[in-house]
């Protein structure tokens, strides 16, 4: 099988627990769902950063100590609403600079770069399309220092060991002086996590069916919806949010284009997604792993969320 989604979607059915990675997510429509999701007033982890990126930036940009021009680098800017205040004030500071959003959508690429082009006349824009990992070898070379934003909490969907070779790699492909600004959810009351992720509104439900909806279309299965169920729960000993879709009888769906037939039990969970919320010190410890330097925490003014900056 050469296609990567059947592969990693059968992987994970085959499997003593069942899983499906939260990557698949973001078709068109799971997009659609996400920007929902953050438009809703409990998931508080978009509001928090705006406000960082908003009321902070001259203390962002004060502490990269760089010089002009640099290059700013954002991995997975989507619709880059989260970036626009920073971007703002550099151009009304007249700093020099060249943004580069990086995406997988051209769609989103190309809405963005001429959204920023009437709302920021002036400003230098390099947008791409592709795999994070080339394009960053690629500003490697470049001459000027680089901030790489990686924002949203993103790092949160990745297991430890996998966010340690994430950052790794984004650490190999930095120079010198380059700086990362990792946008990073904090423990806090449980209760705000919880009501973030089992929402009242049933998008985060919607959210997570909505792959059992992709798996029907890519690869003609016959998954029935209504025979799903959605859980989740928060732990916050160890600070993980853990996402399951749940099976609501005995029942088994076809993967046609495959050929392959999926049994699931009465109550059978697929865990779909993690969520991972951080200390102070293990934010600390995630850089120091990483082989990266802290060098400033940049918190919301309910300390719910923390744009960390690293070198
Ligand atoms: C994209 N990511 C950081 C989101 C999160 O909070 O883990 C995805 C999400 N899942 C459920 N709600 C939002």
């Amino acid at each position: 099988m050469t296609n990567a989604f059947a592969k990693d979607i059968l992987t994970g059915l085959r499997a003593e627990q069942k899983h499906l990675p939260s990557k698949y997510f973001y078709d068109d429509n799971g997009s659609r769902i996400f920007q929902e999701i953050m438009n809703m007033p409990e998931y508080y982890l978009t509001d928090a950063e705006f406000e960082i990126l908003s009321l902070q930036c001259k203390s962002i940009i004060d502490a990269l100590q760089f010089s002009t021009p640099f290059n700013i680098v954002e991995l997975g800017a989507g619709d880059g609403l989260k970036t626009f205040k920073l971007l703002e004030y550099l151009v009304k500071h007249n700093i020099e600079f060249n943004y580069v959003p990086i995406d997988i959508s051209q769609e989103a690429m190309d809405m963005l770069s001429k959204r920023l082009k009437e709302r920021l006349p002036g400003i230098h824009i390099s947008p791409q399309v592709g795999d994070y990992f080339e394009i960053l070898k690629k500003n490697k070379e470049n001459d000027y220092p680089s901030l790489l934003l990686f924002l949203g909490s993103n790092i949160g969907n990745y297991l430890d060991d996998k966010a340690i070779e994430l950052l790794q790699l984004f650490n190999n492909n930095m120079k010198k002086g380059d700086k990362l600004l990792i946008g990073i959810d904090l423990k806090k009351n449980p209760i705000v996590i919880r009501d973030a992720y089992d929402d009242k509104h049933g998008i985060t439900k919607r959210f997570n069916l909505n792959l059992l909806l992709r798996i029907n279309r890519e690869l003609n299965a016959d998954f029935r919806i209504d025979d799903f169920d959605f859980y989740c729960h928060y732990n916050p000993i160890t600070g993980e949010v853990k996402s399951y879709i749940i099976s609501l009888r005995d029942q088994s769906v076809e993967l046609k284009a495959i050929n392959e037939t999926i049994n699931f039990e009465y109550n059978e969970l697929i865990w779909t997604e993690l969520s991972k919320k951080y200390g102070l010190q293990e934010i600390q410890e995630l850089a120091e792993n990483s082989n990266f330097k802290l060098k400033t925490n940049f918190l919301d003014c309910k300390h719910f969320f923390s744009d960390s900056l690293w070198e």
